[in-house]
């Protein structure tokens, strides 16, 4: 049986008790939110005691397509909306035939050790000629007046997770007004609702704003905004928008005034915000804007509000409230959510990394649902014509990361809009393929937009990387491995299988080695030289990134091909040229080369760590099956450091995790979980979260967030190496909690309790059904429902969900000193399971605290 611990109930009830709920709520607001169950959920909330400031303090809802930053200001509230189908620009691909010549030119150089020249050469031929990415753009901002608000008190305003809920209030005088508002997974609008604990008492001037050229009608009692995406490098923004803005009034009157509504003396107002774009596709935008969205508000007139937010929170908790995660509390869990922050790494506050854990799984599915576009740099939040990196798709790491958390945190099917692009991309990437390198198959570069460009974006020294379809059909095979969904591996099987042929057409033979390497590419835009002249110089062939991602995309073809009977001479034809690929090598400072050469410098502390994707997110090295690489990893990771920008962070409590390293994972955490007041635009390489719980790059960039939820989940459960491994990075900071829902390959959740930093009860809940094998500390003795068989070290798991790579004895330099790294004692177990079934355990054993500080 899994218990609750006691202490985290005790903590819920006294904030309830410090902040008085109930007894300061207005009877006219509490209503609803008590309905909602809001009122129990208190570990989930985030709330502040004044308004926003600024747009890294205010609140963000969203149902994947339409999304909202709420400021909370009482005589002035600001809602920032985004519809995410709003980019600059019009179909297009910025593929550069006039690149080809020179791909030959500059592998000529690289392979005869010439790099400065090679650079020189990539700088100034291997890049677009038309664009470099379109931005992804704000709609604008409703704005909404309360003439007499200025003077205010009691003030509140939250974001619910468990119920996905914004809501304000405060008195005016003593009339206490609130405001709920929630972007509706359930019907395609934003909904905000304002009452107050009097009748007659609301009074409100709506209008709108926005940087885009756009016109603002009245159109009867609504609002009405035409809107179109901006010019942007020589494209013209085609992509035109339709918002509509109706208040459904409880007594008072509505008139119109100068662009805008004036509502006064209403008991209570119910907005409906629809926003509907003409984009059908990447190569379709013939939609009618307008059309789509007076349906949308046609669709939901007649829904009382309660109607409209019960189907909203229902939808919601489906997919929320399948993973539960308690880590303890303390009493800071009682303050308002940035002074939390900003006490982390000094107080320690468990209750706030699971916080920030499911503010993770919050924003995926607010950012990303079956139908929308992917969640992009900034999810689908962002004030600007023009944000940073535009807001794309950057994928030598960041749209990944947006989806680590997907499988394991029990959100699988928003996992979909990502492979819907990949769908697109695999068509707009023949483009790249052919026309730049003369290959079979598809590829893209570093980024691509709501467009599905493929060419490269930026100079070469960040653009001229080849591994895009690579790392991105991972996706694809992991979400095979999660779900075992067969029509669905068929259904992609060939994004999959024509990512692999572009490889297997373009690998060059490096002629001292006599390897397959992809060439030219880079290890994601990090230099292994600087000329005096300030050339930084990133261009290379078979850098370990590309030999790791390559490596993984063959097997999972070669995979694939075999589970659907297809493709045996393909199949065939890539393991040969698997078996061709460069080993991994261990360099001169017993680290994990980041290059085919030895050129890692131990003063570089860039934030990519490509080279470690072969431990995470890929598990082509493991503590057990390659000690050597395991260390030499580790070794790579302690020269790179820890601080840096919130992604790089978040990949780091993966990378420590999986280091077996529960308290460098945590250290990480505490890192990240760093206030970082707002810098306007200012980038640097040191991170952290801002006041509204998004990452901070900084600027705001959504995959921090992510990372760091991916991150939090590995500490407590990992699959990836042949079993099921119970708490193998569990920090001393969290001796007790329980997680409920945590997925793992082969389609097992996981529930647990674990106390004293050991597991104590375990349950199991097998959907394929299959062997299911865990792995734990060698002091712990499992006992239960099923007939538990012990198993050999390195037997392989007869699961094929489990099956590990064997990558090969990896080269070691003669200077490299490799230290034993000292392993965690484990022990495996297994069963056979059925779909469909529970299995439950418990344990016996003394001192089994696993990882903490290997
Ligand atoms: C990559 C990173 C940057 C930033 C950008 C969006 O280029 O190196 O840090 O995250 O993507």
């Amino acid at each position: 049986m899994i218990k609750p611990i006691q202490s985290l109930k005790i903590a819920a009830c006294s904030i309830a008790l410090l902040y008085g709920f109930g007894s300061t709520l207005p009877a006219g607001a509490s209503a609803d939110t008590l309905d909602s169950g809001a009122s129990v959920n208190r570990p989930l909330t985030l709330w502040y005691d004044k308004p926003a400031e600024n747009w890294n303090q205010a609140l963000p809802v969203g149902n994947g397509r339409l999304g909202a930053m709420i400021y909370g200001g009482a005589g002035r509230e600001i809602l920032q909306l985004n519809e995410d189908t709003i980019w600059a620009g019009e179909p297009n691909n910025n593929v550069n035939p006039d690149v080809a010549p020179y791909i030959d030119k500059v592998n000529d150089a690289l392979f005869k050790s010439e790099f400065t020249d090679a650079q020189r050469l990539a700088d100034k031929h291997l890049h677009s000629k038309t664009n470099n990415g379109m931005p992804y753009q704000t709609v604008g901002s409703l704005l909404l007046e309360f003439p007499g608000h200025e003077d205010f008190h009691d003030y509140r305003r939250e974001l619910d997770i468990g119920n996905a809920l914004a809501s304000v209030s405060y008195r005016v005088e003593d009339v206490r007004y609130s405001r709920e508002v929630f972007s509706s997974l359930a019907d395609p609008i934003v909904v905000v609702r304002l009452t107050a604990d009097r009748p007659g008492q609301i009074n409100l001037d709506l209008s709108f704003d926005s940087p885009q050229q756009h016109r603002v009608e009245i159109d009867g009692k609504r609002l009405l905004v035409r809107g179109r995406g901006g010019d942007h490098e020589g494209l013209e923004g085609k992509i035109r928008y339709s918002t509509i803005v109706r208040p459904e009034l409880e007594g008072g009157n509505l008139k119109a005034k100068e662009g805008a509504l004036s509502i006064r003396s209403a008991d209570a107002v119910t907005l409906f915000i629809a926003t509907a774009t003409n984009f059908n596709n990447y190569r379709d935008i013939s939609g009618d804007d307008r059309k789509r969205a007076e349906e949308q508000v046609a669709s939901v007139v007649g829904k009382s509000y309660p109607e409209l937010k019960r189907a909203h929170t229902d939808f919601y908790h489906k997919q929320f409230q399948r993973v539960a995660l308690d880590l303890g509390s303390t009493p800071n869990s009682a303050l308002p959510t940035d002074v939390r922050v900003k006490r982390f790494s000094r107080d320690g506050d468990p209750a706030l990394a699971a916080l920030y854990f499911q503010f993770g799984r919050y924003l995926l599915i607010s950012s990303s649902q079956p139908g929308t576009q992917p969640a992009n740099l900034q999810g689908i939040w962002n004030p600007h014509v023009n944000p940073p990196w535009e807001s794309k798709y950057t994928v030598n790491i960041n749209t990944e990361m947006n989806y680590w958390p997907a499988e394991v945190t029990n959100l699988s099917e928003l996992h979909q809009p990502l492979f819907s692009m990949l769908k697109d991309l695999s068509v707009t990437g023949r483009e790249s393929a052919s026309k730049i390198y003369g290959a079979r198959g598809w590829m893209m570069h570093h980024n691509t937009d709501v467009w599905r460009i493929t060419g490269q974006v930026d100079p070469a020294f960040y653009g001229q990387w080849q591994g895009g379809g690579a790392w991105l059909s991972q996706h694809i095979w992991q979400h095979y491995l999660y779900t075992g969904d067969r029509a669905f591996l068929q259904e992609y099987y060939p994004v999959l299988r024509d990512a692999a042929l572009f490889f297997a057409d373009s690998l060059q033979r490096e002629p001292e080695t006599g390897w397959l390497v992809v060439a030219p590419s880079n290890s994601p835009e990090n230099a292994y030289r600087t000329i005096e002249d300030d050339i930084r110089v990133s261009v290379s062939a078979g850098t370990t990134m590309d030999n790791q991602l390559v490596y993984d995309l063959f097997s999972a073809v070669i995979n694939a091909a075999e589970i659907l009977e297809v493709d045996t001479e393909f199949a065939e034809a890539l393991s040969h040229k698997r078996d061709q690929l460069p080993p991994m090598q261990i360099g001169r400072l017993g680290q994990l080369q980041e290059w085919l050469w030895d050129w890692d410098d131990p003063e570089d502390h860039h934030r990519h760590v490509s080279h470690l994707y072969g431990v995470y997110p890929s598990n082509q090295i493991s503590p057990y099956r390659t000690p050597e690489l395991f260390s030499a990893a580790k070794t790579s990771l302690e020269y790179r450091g820890d601080i840096s920008t919130g992604w790089s962070m978040g990949w780091k409590v993966n990378l420590w995790a999986r280091f077996l390293n529960g308290n460098r994972a945590y250290k990480l955490l505490e890192d990240q979980l760093t206030l970082v007041e707002d810098t306007g635009k200012e980038i640097t390489e040191q991170g952290g979260t801002y006041a509204n719980l998004f990452d901070a790059h900084p600027p705001f960039q959504i995959d921090g967030n992510f990372g760091v939820t991916t991150g939090i989940a590995e500490m407590l459960m990992q699959s990836h190496d042949g079993a099921i491994h119970l708490l193998p990075a569990l920090p001393d900071a969290w001796p007790q909690g329980n997680v409920r829902g945590l997925v793992a390959r082969g389609g097992f959740v996981v529930d647990m309790t674990w106390n004293e930093g050991a597991v104590e009860s375990l349950t199991v809940t097998s959907r394929l059904g299959g062997n299911c094998r865990l792995r734990l500390p060698s002091s712990l003795m499992p006992s239960g429902e099923a007939d538990l068989q012990p198993v050999a070290r390195g037997s392989a798991n007869p699961n094929f969900f489990f099956s590990v790579p064997e990558r090969g004895k990896p080269r070691i330099s003669p200077d490299a000193d490799i230290g034993q790294l000292p392993l965690p004692q484990v022990s495996e177990f297994e069963f056979t399971t059925r779909p469909g079934e529970t299995y439950q355990f418990g344990f016996s054993g003394g001192e089994a605290k696993s990882g903490g500080s290997l």
